[in-house]
């Protein structure tokens, strides 16, 4: 027997658990089945007693967890017979459906708000060969001309509207329980659209015995697509908590925000796609909402990057920085296990990331004393 444990994407790995047929052309990048991180310092450093883990999606083929959505939705779009996509985008969906785009051979046309996007997001947008198309207005409103367009040029919406994007992101969730053996008592998000709260949502009440919803066949997110395998897994299902920039927090406003602004640029939406549901998962799931400002969440990007080793861009460190003071006020109680979720990766945002670096740069002379002396003056 050969032996063959090649991954080949989420689509294959949760097959049964998606709207997939068997003779479905998949479009895959070996998206998925991300490394979920013990934080081994950082508890240490704030005294807690807490397990907290991080499911790093910055390691997806573009770099975030939009390449679990892209996956379903172009193979759906393709099997549908469409020739283009389109999105409004802070950047990481337009990298994501830029790649799969050209993965698939059809045209992308992504929306990117006026200079207010990440430089490693244009890089990709602009490398996979989309039709990039800069708008001098805000996310917000490039979704409502996405909307509009599609009902009058022949594209398939991959914004997260599109049902297939949360049955793909739903497997992180899968991935999750796998993993631990259970659901966390807390799952923590950053919010923008609120897609991905949603989406990860759908997938513990999929694993979970105590899913009324899911039991008698259509769910009430999904609106019949995704399939209920039936059988319970675990029993638990955790707290979902979301997060936002506080300069972009509709959710705590309670109501749309205009001019949404933050450092956080994916997360720069004052107007949720998902706004119904991400309500009925806070209410369902006994979670809640919460803001971090922008210092705060710098802070949280930082200490992860300088005492765990990893690196993950602003709107990411919206989890972690809005966990910590959950744990640290006690709403978080000592004894729980929490995931945070690192939607993207840090490289993604070099910019923000050396803007406000304080590590010593030291330019020396290229003589042997020079870089010696260099040394010694900085061994801590
Ligand atoms: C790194 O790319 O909306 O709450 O257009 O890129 O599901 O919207 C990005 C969202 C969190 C928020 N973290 O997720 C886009 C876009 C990162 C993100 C979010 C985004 P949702």
């Amino acid at each position: 027997m050969p032996f063959r444990t090649r991954y080949t994407g989420l689509i294959e790995r949760y097959r049964d658990r998606l709207p997939i047929h068997d003779d479905t052309r998949i479009i895959s990048l070996g998206e998925g089945n991300t490394p979920l991180i013990r934080l081994n310092n950082i508890p240490r450093i704030i005294g807690k007693d807490v397990d907290i883990y991080v499911k790093y999606e910055g390691l997806n083929p573009t770099g975030s967890f939009k390449d679990r959505g892209m996956t379903m939705a172009v193979t759906k779009a393709v099997e549908e017979g469409s020739r283009a996509i389109i999105c409004a985008s802070t950047g990481n969906t337009s990298a994501a459906a830029a790649a799969y785009a050209a993965r698939a051979g059809i045209t992308a046309f992504v929306l990117i708000p006026d200079g207010k996007i990440a430089m490693g997001k244009l890089a990709q947008a602009m490398m996979h060969g989309s039709v990039v198309i800069q708008i001098k207005g805000n996310f917000d409103d490039g979704m409502r001309l996405v909307k509009e367009v599609a009902t009058e040029a022949p594209v398939t919406i991959v914004n997260s509207i599109n049902p297939y994007r949360l049955q793909g992101q739903k497997t992180a969730a899968f991935e999750i329980v796998e993993e631990l053996g259970r659901a966390p008592d807390y799952h923590c998000l950053p919010v923008g659209n609120a897609g991905n709260i949603t989406a990860h949502w759908i997938g513990y009440c999929e694993y979970s015995s105590a899913s009324g919803d899911h039991v008698t066949g259509a769910c009430a997110f999904c609106e019949g697509h995704c399939k209920y395998a039936g059988g319970a897994v675990v029993g638990n299902r955790p707290h979902m908590v979301g997060y936002q920039a506080a300069g972009s927090a509709p959710f705590m406003r309670g109501h749309m925000v205009d001019n949404p602004e933050t450092v956080a640029t994916a997360i720069r939406i004052g107007h949720p796609q998902s706004w119904d549901y991400a309500w009925k998962v806070k209410e369902e799931s006994g979670g809640w909402f919460d803001e971090c400002s922008d210092e705060k969440i710098l802070a949280a990007q930082k200490l992860l990057a300088e005492k765990e080793g990893v690196f993950c861009e602003p709107a990411s460190a919206t989890s972690l920085a809005g966990a910590l003071a959950d744990i640290a006020s006690g709403k978080i109680p000592e004894g729980s296990t929490i995931v945070c979720t690192l939607t993207g990766h840090g490289l993604k945002d070099p910019d923000t990331a050396i803007k406000q670096s304080t590590a010593p740069m030291l330019t020396v002379e290229a003589e042997l004393d020079a870089v010696k002396s260099a040394i010694l003056d900085n061994m801590t």
